[in-house]
């Protein structure tokens, strides 16, 4: 298993190929909007496992590929979830968030209703797996685990918003609820809640601008 190595085909490209395909990616995932309004419309099966598969290339601690995904379109499965998040967001709106977070987040007028989480045709729950078991109930330990599932999301992102769907990355707290809605097993625990759609014809963002390149990178 040591020397299972093959070549890689390295793409050819130009430098000039390389500036255009730099800018062009840039351009494209500039445009992306965290989207809280969903449009009922549908989307077809295919489209949601092909981003499945695009973030399931992400690198992982030791190639454990350390996710699950869970694709909820059943109305009722959505209901009870929407509603488990709820009574847990406005516990946390109500008791649980400091008076700074609060106001941090008075710009994008959030709120503990969490209405596209029923609207938006697609429900992708992601769970992290901390260790993996065997058939016979071995258990081992996942590297990175983190570190793996955050690349993922974020490939998962990137693949719906490059496809001309929006999503959002919700957070509700604490989300154990939902391993017993999903019936999912003690070796996976959520990571992030992510609805997935069309945004609604009047979908509007809050007004915000990005940190620039000299704010966010220094260079050696
Ligand atoms: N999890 C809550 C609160 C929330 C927190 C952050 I940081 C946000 O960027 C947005 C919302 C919620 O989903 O409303």
């Amino acid at each position: 298993m040591v020397n299972n190595f093959i070549k890689f085909e390295a793409p050819v490209l130009t430098e000039e190929e390389i500036l255009e395909k730099s800018r062009s990616f840039f351009a494209l995932m500039d445009q992306r909007r965290s989207i809280r309004e969903f449009s009922e419309k549908p989307v077809k099966k295919e489209v949601i496992e092909n981003m499945i598969k695009t973030a399931s290339t992400a690198p992982s601690g030791a190639h454990k590929q350390p996710w699950t995904f869970c694709v909820i379109t059943d109305p009722i499965i959505k209901t009870q979830i929407r509603i488990a998040a709820e009574k847990e967001e406005k516990e946390s709106y109500d008791h649980r968030m400091s008076d700074e977070w609060l106001k941090d987040l008075e710009k994008f007028a959030t709120n503990w209703q969490k209405p596209f989480i029923e609207t938006a045709p697609y429900i992708i729950v992601i769970f992290k797996k901390i260790y993996d078991i065997e058939d016979d109930g071995t258990k081992h330990t996942n590297y990175y685990v983190q570190e793996s599932v955050g690349i993922a999301a974020g490939m998962l992102i990137s693949a719906i918003h490059q496809a001309g769907l929006v999503t959002l990355t919700h957070t509700p707290s604490p989300m154990n609820f939902l391993n017993k809605i999903l019936n999912r097993p003690a070796n996976e625990k959520p990571f992030l809640l992510l609805p997935v759609g069309f945004a609604a014809d009047d979908a509007r963002v809050p007004d915000i601008q990005r940190k620039t390149l000299e704010k966010i990178s220094v260079w050696y």
